[in-house]
């Protein structure tokens, strides 16, 4: 199998980025946007089509929860194949030539380290959340998806250490909340769609998480998230549902997304790839591909619905 249908350690992660910006220096710039709580750099690359004045741009977060595997592969997968496809293929020419993309491989490298750590199996590879600690706390971890200033700690997050869905200190207390708000907030204008990739359970997912209230422009959003399903469905068979985050699934507070859609970002989405459970958060290599191409199928239909409209 290649590199992209493989599970890899961080090391092998930052070595990947490394080589990608040395091989496409026209296409892919790296920002070191800050550092985790143990120190690790966050590296976006920036991928840019031909240049043309006033490009809006896409974000795309990738390994925000360790456990997700899937997630990052993704981000790594949706780079090398827009590297190789500009210019070949159009949907993906459409989408350079219109926006930049900024791609967040590994939000939470520190958690993303521990899930591959030998010791304590499987339990370390069950994490979830970050790894930062201090002195007065019983438990190491801050659900980063629930650390956002949207809402903070309110339905569907606890203020409880040892919880998986701890809300931290306090809005924005983790180093890696910090590095993303920070970096959307200095882009702020030019990012109009923000995606963020999580797994698992097959679904596309937009605001709001925090309450079962729809925002005004639902009906546009589910619009796009109810075309990418279906031509999921017709690629691979595969149904994905789709809808408002909170009626969809949970109420959930402190989110990544809610926080991007207050900020003024329209086009907001998560999306949970393969499976439905069979496997879980235990996603074998083998079905990487199709899950990338799935997740593929839906950042075009909508990024490039997205495009015509403006
Ligand atoms: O709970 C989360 O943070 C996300 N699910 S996950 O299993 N990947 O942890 C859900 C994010 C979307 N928000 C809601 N469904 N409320
Ligand atoms: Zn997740």
């Amino acid at each position: 199998s290649s590199f992209y249908e493989r599970y890899h350690p961080l090391e092998e992660i930052y070595e990947w980025i490394n080589l990608t910006a040395q091989t496409y220096p026209d296409r892919v710039e790296t920002i070191l946007i800050g550092k985790s709580f143990e120190q690790r750099p966050l590296y976006v690359l920036k991928l840019t089509g031909d240049k043309k004045a006033d490009k809006k741009a896409i974000w795309i977060d990738c390994g925000i929860h360790a456990r997700e595997w899937i997630s990052p592969a993704f981000c790594i997968w949706f780079v090398h194949h827009s590297l190789i496809n500009y210019k070949q293929d159009g949907n993906i020419t459409d989408i350079l030539d219109n926006m930049d993309v900024y791609v967040l491989p590994v939000m939470n490298p520190d958690g993303y380290k521990f899930t591959w750590l030998p010791m304590h199996l499987p339990w370390n590879r069950m994490w979830r959340k970050n790894r930062s600690y201090s002195e007065d706390r019983l438990c190491v971890g801050v659900d980063l998806n629930r650390n956002f200033d949207a809402n903070w700690c309110t339905e569907g997050a606890l203020n409880n250490t040892c919880s998986q869905i701890y809300c931290g200190s306090s809005p924005h207390s983790e180093p890696e909340t910090q590095a993303v708000t920070d970096f959307l907030r200095s882009r702020n204008g030019s990012v109009q769609i923000y995606y963020t990739i999580h797994s698992y359970s097959q679904l596309l997912l937009f605001p709001y998480a925090h309450t079962l209230e729809k925002p005004p422009t639902h009906d546009e959003l589910n619009e796009l998230v109810k075309e990418a399903a279906e031509r999921i469905k017709t690629f691979s068979g595969n149904t994905y549902e789709y809808g408002a985050s909170a009626t969809r699934t949970y109420v959930a507070s402190g989110g990544s997304t809610d926080w991007a859609f207050n900020q003024g970002i329209k086009y907001v989405f998560s999306f949970e790839l393969q499976d439905q459970g069979d496997y879980g958060f235990l996603l074998p290599p083998s079905l990487i591909s199709q899950a990338c191409q799935e997740a593929l199928i839906a950042v075009e239909t909508i990024s490039l619905r997205v495009i015509e409209k403006s």
